[in-house]
């Protein structure tokens, strides 16, 4: 047994969702450096039209979006929950600033690399912009912004980040995200809308592999980090959707009875066809997204769509 090693957040969860019964590993844990960059390649490929379908919002609509927030009076407070790379925010940000003159952009993220890498980009694709990143937990992260801020507060939280809840989740989720708000301040949420069931799978099992390598790179991150022995080989990668509830989910099942140790001596055994639930995707229909606005105690402003009605952004005010 090494003494020297610490209890992080990382090998508590990891832990105790393997000591669980059915096991599970939790999906924030894809974003090390390794997974950001799996997820761009997963944004770009053929089959992953989430990305490209809010893009179209976002460049399209943005200026149609800050008027119905009122047109973003003053200098502006952008928040942004799980940013990522920032790639379709850059629209909304640019209209803005247009609008505005100046303001503020907190992104927040789990993923360290990817706020450094905001930091760095933004400044200089929108001058006039101050950048202040946040690289941690949301709520945590809302906590020590509260010290920073008293402006009114648009919250983006976009990309379909969302269906990584249940939906019961998500309503608890915006309840408490309510309390970091104040009346007049604005959220604007992705959601991935119900369809035809067999272009969501496709999205969640594309040809090229690339969304079965980002759930086994969760299973390499716990190799490299807490000094695990995973073959990851001796996993299969399996994403189910149903339609009824919306929920597409993936797993990695054990392909063969297996012991996985790790660097503290804890054995976790995995008997043949034996699942691990690696993520929900949850898709909602226009109806439940209103519904779960009044149940989280949001007034619904307005919703904006691609051309093909795939993907939705809507605006709830506080
Ligand atoms: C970043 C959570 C929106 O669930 O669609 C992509 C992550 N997982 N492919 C999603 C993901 C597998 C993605 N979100």
């Amino acid at each position: 047994m090494n003494t020297t090693l610490v209890d992080s957040p990382f090998r508590t969860d990891v832990l105790q969702g393997l000591s669980a019964s059915p096991k599970y590993l939790l999906s924030k844990y894809f974003y090390d450096a390794r997974g950001d960059e799996l997820f761009g390649q997963i944004m770009r490929c053929p089959e992953y039209y989430l990305t490209r379908a809010e893009a179209e919002i976002l460049s399209l609509q943005s200026g149609a979006i800050l008027e119905r927030c009122g047109g973003m009076q003053g200098s502006f407070d952008i928040v942004e929950l799980g940013a990522g790379d920032g790639s379709k925010t850059v629209f909304l940000l640019r209209e803005a600033l247009r609008m505005q003159g100046s303001g503020r952009y907190y992104p927040i993220d789990i993923s360290p690399g990817i706020i450094n890498y905001l930091s760095q980009t933004l400044s200089t694709k929108l001058p006039g912009l101050e950048v202040h990143g946040l690289a941690g937990e949301y709520f945590a992260m809302l906590e020590q912004m509260q010290a920073l801020t008293e402006s009114p507060k648009l919250v983006l939280f976009l990309g379909a980040t969302v269906g990584n809840m249940l939906p019961e989740e998500a309503a608890e989720f915006f309840q408490q995200l309510k309390t970091y708000l104040r009346p007049g301040d604005y959220l604007l949420v992705g959601f991935d809308l119900k369809k035809n069931p067999q272009t969501i799978l496709d999205a969640y099992n594309d040809k090229e592999g690339l969304t079965k390598a980002f759930n086994l790179n969760l299973l390499q991150r716990i190799n490299r980090e807490l000094g695990a022995d995973f073959k990851p080989g001796q996993f299969e990668h399996f994403p189910v959707y149903d339609p009824l509830s919306g929920s597409c989910k993936s797993y990695l099942i054990s392909r063969c009875s297996q012991r996985v140790i790790f660097d503290d001596d804890t054995v976790i055994e995995f008997e043949r066809d034996e699942p691990i639930y690696m993520e929900v995707s949850q898709k909602y229909s226009k109806t439940e997204i209103q519904a779960l606005a009044l149940k989280a105690g949001y007034e619904p402003v307005d919703a904006f769509f691609d051309c093909r009605h795939q993907f939705t952004d809507v605006l709830w005010r506080v």
